[in-house]
């Protein structure tokens, strides 16, 4: 650990990994730091768990799959466990909402919001257990022919720092739902509430093996899990260069995946739109914790005709906002940590120094702490549509207007990108939007509305750079399971 780091005085100790339902430190005995984002010090540390550290949790979840009671739960009875945890999530709602603010720096109110969608993933994935109902086959006269879901066996997980509590939900619902036993590697940078997730699944009677976590560096726990020749999915959200690797190492096992890895979402705002609706949404949809969300609306397609009217009403609203601490009731938090505001701060720099126009740049509250990773937001444009600042994720409060001028024109630009998440279309004109939503080279769409986080319902997941699968609503089941076609011959 680096002894120079500021630490809070009551720095939280290490719980360790939780694997069978215990905690036990890491085999080499090491831990890992945590800043605390908004305030610049180590407020926790986390077990620095390997690539042995793996091999136990794996091995937990295999004989919890093959052996342990939880390959001999029903449907329903599954079902009963993911509601119950996420019925805990909700008695523990204060703790975990102040754990997560503090690990992310995000504002209350996002962490209370992150909690409650995080509560409604175990909710929604309980209620659909024992609704998932195979098929039957209509073949030749004298068989009977059956299509059957099963679980796919041990299914690894690995999650980003930017929606810890809320991707455990997404990712470890659908998953236990269809019966299989989990190993999930959060990120260094923010678990905490991850691992309180953990132990109150085993405190709402999930049996052991079936829901472990290793904390640990990414390219020690994430590729010992990622590469383990004893899982049967894996499921990844993060960069397109980890994705890269995960895609490698799972076809290296012969194995399936599932990756989210991003994107440039456009919102695309036509002449005819209401831009007093759009413009707090479209503010909002870059602005949410401070721009680190893979679904962020970080380029805005304007119009030509439409510049001059709307461009002014975003400047006002964006030259307003303000970064600081959680409970400080900010409009955005810090970044996460000092790596990625340097990453954030010298895209900034590299489009000033371009000559792109900025419109407006937002600021820290004067109280903020000083220590603090905090980026004041900023609107770019008119963006030239060949500047890094159009083409490439900042994951960073920064959002680019471009200009477009007409419809064939804006689905040029929207889908320009190598991403290929989701994206926003405003226009009064229904049949426009629909000519648009079906063109658009993305996972989702929304018309005159923005926002894929609360949509537990709504399949989600991308195309191209943004990756491939679906994780979400009942798409996500199917994800998590494999179809098994029972053939039976009568007379
Ligand atoms: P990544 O490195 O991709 O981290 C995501 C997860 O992968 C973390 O749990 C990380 O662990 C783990 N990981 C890292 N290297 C790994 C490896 N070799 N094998 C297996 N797992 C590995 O992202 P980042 O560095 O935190 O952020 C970099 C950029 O990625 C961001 O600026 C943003 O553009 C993008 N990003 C996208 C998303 C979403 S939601 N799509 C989320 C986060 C970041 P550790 O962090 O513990 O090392």
């Amino acid at each position: 650990m680096n002894q120079d780091q500021p630490r809070a005085t009551d720095v939280l100790p290490a719980k360790g990994c939780f694997i069978d339902n215990k905690w036990v430190p890491a085999i080499s005995g090491q831990t890992l730091p945590v800043m605390a984002p908004a305030e610049g010090i180590v407020f926790a540390e986390i077990a620095a768990g390997g690539r042995e550290d793996i091999a136990r949790a794996v091995a937990a979840a295999r004989t919890a799959f093959e052996t342990g009671a939880w390959s001999r739960l029903s449907a329903t009875e599954r079902g009963r466990l993911l509601s119950r945890l996420g019925q805990l999530i909700e008695a523990h709602f204060d703790e975990l909402v102040a754990l997560e603010a503090r690990d992310c720096g995000k504002p209350l109110a996002t962490a209370r919001a992150d909690v409650t969608a995080t509560a409604r993933y175990f909710e929604y994935y309980g209620g659909a257990a024992d609704k998932v109902h195979g098929e039957q086959i209509p073949f030749m006269n004298g068989y009977y022919v059956t299509g059957e879901r099963e679980p796919l066996g041990v299914t690894g997980h690995v999650i980003p720092w930017n929606y810890p509590a809320q991707m455990t939900g997404r990712t470890l619902g659908p998953a236990l739902a269809m019966g299989n036993a989990t190993v999930l590697k959060p990120a260094e940078d923010a678990c905490l509430a991850v691992l309180r997730i953990a132990e109150l699944a085993a405190e709402a009677g999930f049996p052991e093996g079936a829901v472990n976590v290793v904390p640990g560096l990414g390219h020690e726990a994430g590729a010992a899990l990622s590469e383990h020749p004893g899982i049967d999915f894996i499921s990844f959200t993060g960069s397109p260069q980890v994705g890269t690797m995960i895609q490698t190492a799972a076809a290296q096992n012969h194995i399936g995946c599932v990756l989210e890895l991003g994107g440039k979402s456009p919102q695309i705002v036509f002449d005819d739109a209401d831009f007093e609706k759009a413009v707090p949404v479209i503010v909002a949809a870059i602005v949410q914790n401070a721009g680190q969300t893979c679904s962020a609306g970080a380029r805005l397609l304007v119009q030509r005709s439409a510049w001059d009217s709307l461009i002014p009403m975003v400047v006002e609203r964006f030259a307003k906002l303000r970064a600081g601490k959680p409970d400080d009731a900010p409009d955005l938090g810090p970044i996460i940590s000092a790596k990625q505001r340097e990453r954030v701060a010298g895209y900034i720099a590299a489009a000033k120094v371009a000559g792109v126009p900025v419109l407006a740049e937002g600021a820290v509250q004067e109280q903020a702490p000083e220590g603090g990773f905090f980026v004041p937001p900023v609107l770019f444009g008119p963006v030239p549509r060949d500047a890094e600042l159009a083409c490439e994720e900042v994951f960073g409060p920064v959002l680019s207007a471009l200009i477009f001028e007409d419809e064939a024109d804006a689905l040029a630009l929207a889908n320009g990108t190598e991403y290929g998440l989701i994206a926003g279309v405003w226009t009064n004109d229904n049949a426009r939007a629909l000519r648009v939503a079906r063109r658009l080279r993305v996972g989702q769409v929304y018309v005159n509305a923005y926002g894929a986080g609360g949509g537990v319902e709504l399949p989600f997941g991308g195309v191209k750079k943004s990756g491939h699968g679906r994780e979400k609503g009942f798409e996500a089941l199917y994800e998590f399971s494999a179809l098994k076609t029972v053939v039976i011959k009568h007379d």
